[in-house]
């Protein structure tokens, strides 16, 4: 059973019928006669993408195509290659470098990129884009786009995704509901974060329903990780300093070349962190090949890590956010604390 919504004609239709969205119908509608007249369209998602970027981006992705028109679909690192964990998406052939990504889009849409700057790249293609639709979950995102489909609701950027599949008359497909799901499920926490309401479980029925494989996935997503990630997780572990409501740690550029590890294999160090139960804040500092630092921040509620990070020029959501930051150790953290303290 797969959702189809281009008959509109009499009844709710399987839009309606999906819950509650923040993005008024006249921009759907807008966005759509955009999409309609563009041949080619130009995909971009945020650097070092993470599922939900990557996700959300291929599944709309695989749609446009269907409809006939020229896809592209990029993210703007510099050194361009999907992260190890991500290979298993499906429409990876839609993918190419910056370099290859058209100079002066059409139509432009960034997936789950809060921020002009996380395009990387990709914002000087952003800067000549014609039309720029923006779709998006974070709250912080002030919608950078011509149009703007954003709700701070919504567990992922996969649930927009979907809602964009459907309205485009596209139906899901396990590939689609692949894309989606590892979109779905990385947001949420497997679905434990408190972002996971009844239509998140919804919508997470549809996907599977179309056979996809959820311990695959899973598999894929959590339990592939290299033997040099467990050697770096445990340098990082027992860096780990626990000071009053806040735990944190980091992990160099050096600690990773030991072992080969890339820096996107480092996403899941703040979910072992964070565990500490004396913590209100968890940080982890990651070193990229550049040598600037991402600091990756988690809250269990009381404290809106969203704010203390805009605050260092990042964003991201009340309970994970980020930013990027150059200098020592010490002088970030140092930093991190004085905005923290007037949180
Ligand atoms: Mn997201």
């Amino acid at each position: 059973m797969t959702p189809d919504v281009r008959d509109r004609t009499g009844g709710p239709s399987q839009v309606d019928g999906l819950g509650g969205c923040a993005v008024p119908e006249p921009v759907w509608d807008r966005a759509l006669r955009l999409i309609g007249r563009a041949d080619e369209v130009a995909l971009a998602c945020h650097v070092t993408p993470d599922a939900d970027a990557l996700g959300s981006m291929l599944a709309v992705g695989f749609v446009l195509r269907s409809m006939g028109k020229r896809v592209a679909a990029s993210f703007g690192d510099r050194h361009f290659v999907v992260p190890r964990l991500l290979r298993f998406l499906p429409g990876q052939d839609l993918l190419v470098p910056p370099s290859e990504f058209p100079a002066a889009p059409e139509l432009m849409i960034t997936f789950d990129t809060s921020t002009f700057e996380r395009l990387g790249l990709l914002r000087e293609n952003i800067e000549r884009a014609r039309e720029v639709i923006v779709v998006d979950h974070h709250p912080s995102n002030e919608g950078f786009g011509t149009l703007d489909l954003i709700d701070p609701a919504a567990a992922a950027t996969a649930v927009l995704a979907e809602q964009l599949v459907y309205r485009l008359g596209g139906s899901l497909d396990r590939d689609i509901a692949t894309c989606l799901y590892a979109g779905l499920v990385t947001d949420t926490g497997s679905f434990k974060y408190s972002s996971t309401t009844p239509s998140v479980h919804q919508m997470a029925a549809r996907l599977v329903a179309t056979g996809l494989h959820t311990e695959e996935i899973a598999r894929e997503l959590w339990d592939k990780s290299p033997f040099g990630y467990l050697k770096v997780l445990s340098v990082a572990l027992d860096r780990a300093v626990l000071e009053e409501g806040l735990v944190w740690t980091y992990v160099t550029r050096v600690d990773r070349a030991a072992y080969g590890l890339a820096y996107s294999e480092l996403e899941g160090v703040i979910d072992v962190v964070r565990r500490a139960g004396e913590a209100e804040v968890a940080v982890v500092l990651k070193e990229d090949d550049q040598g600037a630092w991402q600091v990756s921040t988690r809250s269990k509620g009381a404290v809106d890590v969203a704010a203390v990070c805009a605050a260092l020029g990042g964003g991201g959501h009340r309970k994970a956010a980020g930013f990027t930051a150059y200098g020592t150790v010490d002088e970030i953290m140092a930093r991190f604390r004085e905005e923290l303290g007037k949180a």
